[in-house]
């Protein structure tokens, strides 16, 4: 420490140390405290021992999991060519041409994203994926793609997880080598909630294929497409699919639900096609997409569109399979399915059911059976450790249908209304969430225009105001939640046909209902008049930006902490603090992350390749008279102590 003190010392840097430096600097004789990596660990450790994990719930198993079982792969073979060297090979334009070629049914996994994501709140772990993902890389090489990013798995990582969404990335690209990977990206919210400016938004994709991002499902929450021109553009400068999404809502084959039609979809999709999109997704994102639905659209689209189609559902009403099914006889392209003990219920259909469906028929999907099944078996083992947060319908359920909840908001709001104390009141809430979707004037519903929905829901029932009363309230006078407002001013875009004019005005008052109508009409004007997007470079704000964040991190931001800081500022102030005090926990098994160790309980972490640390909790001693507790670990069988705080 002494020599690393005078090494660091601003005098020895410029080259002028003399023998007298040492006489003359007394602080080089003070020593930073060495905090290795283990320390930081076994300090983690020790504070979700004694304190619990702050995201675990207050969840504290009486047992000991035994660490799952990752499937078996056949080493040292390498992972054959896929879906990944061929859109290298042939770019994304020919890769597209090939993908429309292909008789078997293309099969995307959402394991690591979706399913995850609409089942237990997005929590699981770069760990527990990276432990499968090499058997996945060798013994499913013929998925068309896994989805694995995006959505909102970025501001979880962080968030909840203290993991950077980066390394996830490029870690599980380097076990997969093959397949290509897909993300989930929100047209001009990207991974956020709220509208960036263009250069951030084609900053964040550019640096994402960088990092090995290969296909981008790109939509916007009310189908308001000049807001997918940003993000579509930014992909067609990369090596990556541009991917556009119409989103799914209400019922085609409802005739008296007269907005959103067979002829509302094709529209978009031919709108979307001349944007230059690459493959067409059918975005079902609240699994409404009945089965004879789901045939009659992709038809129309089949014979409308010259696209690959790429049908995405949840499977909320138990029924989603037939949708997929149906799809599949009229001609889609690719499916996006979720490993059998990561579907159903709010995640997405059954992948391993849908394989063997195929088999022996023009549309086999050539996937391995029995190694899928290996996959879910792992994952069945993995999902205990995440019970707290698992909390999706148990079953199927035609409430879907009423109040069109997405599969990756239900457990969300869900939570949101046991955290007020009306849990028990969920159906009545559900109804509200209908009802305000109404009020609305019935628009598209997923992040963040949901979100929005969600919020005017708990708000009017929380205040017992009925959704159908809002518009004889007066005029501007309610405290309306935030988001609302933002949304009705044209914060998020426009939905077809702008918003009810008398709920604008009851929401925003007489003057911003005014400005909002005009800044309406405007977006109608321009939306007709630009053919492409006037995208400034924005390299002198993200300069600025750069710069300010310097200034905050003490040292020049990676691309990495630069798009983390832009899409939450907050969240990665927090993430970043936290990796200064326990370095990279990710490294940690899962059930020891989230519920600490037991005395005698033993885990093997791995720090980096080849570096392991053997860690064991011996005991736990009595609070001392300032309330700290020492635990006395084995580390790699030398004894090591931690000290912690008793907070509980
Ligand atoms: C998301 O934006 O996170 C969705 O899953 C729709």
């Amino acid at each position: 420490p002494f020599l690393e003190n005078v090494i660091a010392h601003p005098i020895f840097k410029a080259g002028q140390a003399t023998t007298t430096l040492i006489d003359t600097t007394p602080e080089l004789f003070t020593f930073k405290p060495r905090r290795d990596r283990a320390t930081k660990l076994l300090n983690f450790l020790g504070h979700v021992t004694v304190n619990g994990n702050p995201h675990a719930k207050g969840f504290r198993p009486e047992k000991i999991f035994l660490p799952a079982l990752p499937p078996k792969v056949e080493t040292p073979v390498a992972a054959p060519d896929g879906t990944r060297q061929l859109l290298l090979k042939l770019g994304a334009k020919k890769f597209a041409e090939w993908t429309l070629k292909q008789k078997r049914l293309l099969v995307t996994d959402t394991t690591f994203r979706d399913a995850h994501q609409s089942l237990m709140a997005t929590r699981v772990r770069s760990y527990d994926m990276l432990a499968t993902a090499t058997a996945v890389a060798r013994r499913a090489p013929d998925l068309y793609s896994l989805e694995l990013w995006g959505g909102a798995t970025f501001d979880t990582a962080m968030r909840f997880l203290s993991e950077d969404p980066w390394e996830r990335l490029r870690q599980l690209r380097a076990r997969v080598p093959n397949i290509c990977f897909q993300m989930l990206f929100r047209g001009a919210n990207a991974v956020g909630y709220t509208n960036y400016p263009d250069h951030i938004v084609a900053g964040f994709v550019k640096h994402a294929a960088a990092n090995g991002m290969d296909i981008f499902r790109i939509f916007d929450s009310l189908n308001y497409l000049p807001n997918l021109r940003v993000a579509m553009e930014s992909v067609q400068d990369t090596h990556a699919v541009c991917e556009a999404a119409i989103c799914y809502t209400g019922d085609i084959l409802d005739e008296r639900r007269d907005k959103f039609t067979l002829q509302y979809y094709v529209r978009l999709a031919k709108e979307l096609e001349k944007m230059g999109a690459h493959v067409l997704a059918i975005k079902d994102m609240a699994g409404l997409c009945r089965p004879y639905a789901a045939q009659k659209l992709v038809k129309a689209l089949k014979d409308e569109v010259g696209l690959p189609i790429h049908f995405h559902t949840h499977d909320t009403s138990g029924i989603a399979s037939a949708s997929v099914l149906r799809a599949a006889d009229a001609g889609v392209d690719i499916v996006d399915l979720a490993l059998a003990s990561m579907s159903g219920s709010t995640s997405q259909p059954n992948l391993n059911s849908i394989v063997a469906a195929l088999q022996h028929t023009p549309r086999d999907t050539k996937l391995d059976l029995g190694a899928l099944n290996e996959f879910s078996d792992y994952w069945e083992q993995v999902r205990e450790f995440y019970r707290p947060f698992d909390t999706a319908p148990k079953t199927g359920s035609a409430e879907v249908y009423l109040h069109e909840m997405p599969g990756g908001q239900y457990t969300n709001l869900k939570e949101q209304a046991v955290s007020m104390g009306v849990s028990h009141r969920w159906p009545e809430i559900a109804r509200t969430y209908a009802e305000v979707n109404a009020l609305f004037g019935d628009i598209v519903k997923v992040t963040p225009s949901s979100k929005v929905v969600g919020d005017m829901a708990l708000f009017l029932f929380s205040k017992g105001i009925k959704p159908a009363d809002v518009v004889n309230l007066p005029a501007g006078e309610t405290p309306f939640p935030e988001s609302v407002i933002d949304m009705l001013s044209g914060g998020l875009g426009w939905p077809e046909g702008g918003w009810p004019a008398d709920v604008s005005r009851a929401v925003l008052g007489e003057k911003r209902h005014k400005e909002a109508t005009e800044k309406y009409k405007a977006s109608l004007k321009k939306a007709k008049a630009s053919a492409k997007s006037e995208k400034s470079d924005g390299s002198g704000d993200l300069k600025k930006l750069r710069a300010e964040l310097a200034e905050k991190l003490k040292h020049e931001p990676s691309d990495d902490e630069l798009y983390s800081h832009l899409m939450y500022p907050a969240v990665f102030a927090d993430f970043a603090k936290q990796q200064r005090e326990y370095g990279d926990v990710s490294v940690l098994p899962t059930p020891a992350f989230f519920y600490g160790l037991k005395p005698g309980e033993e885990i093997n972490v791995e720090i980096e390749e080849g570096k392991t640390l053997i860690i064991r909790l011996v005991s736990i001693g009595a609070p001392d008279k300032d309330g700290r507790r020492a635990l006395s670990f084995e580390l790699n069988g030398m004894a090591r102590e931690a000290f912690i705080a008793d907070k509980s």
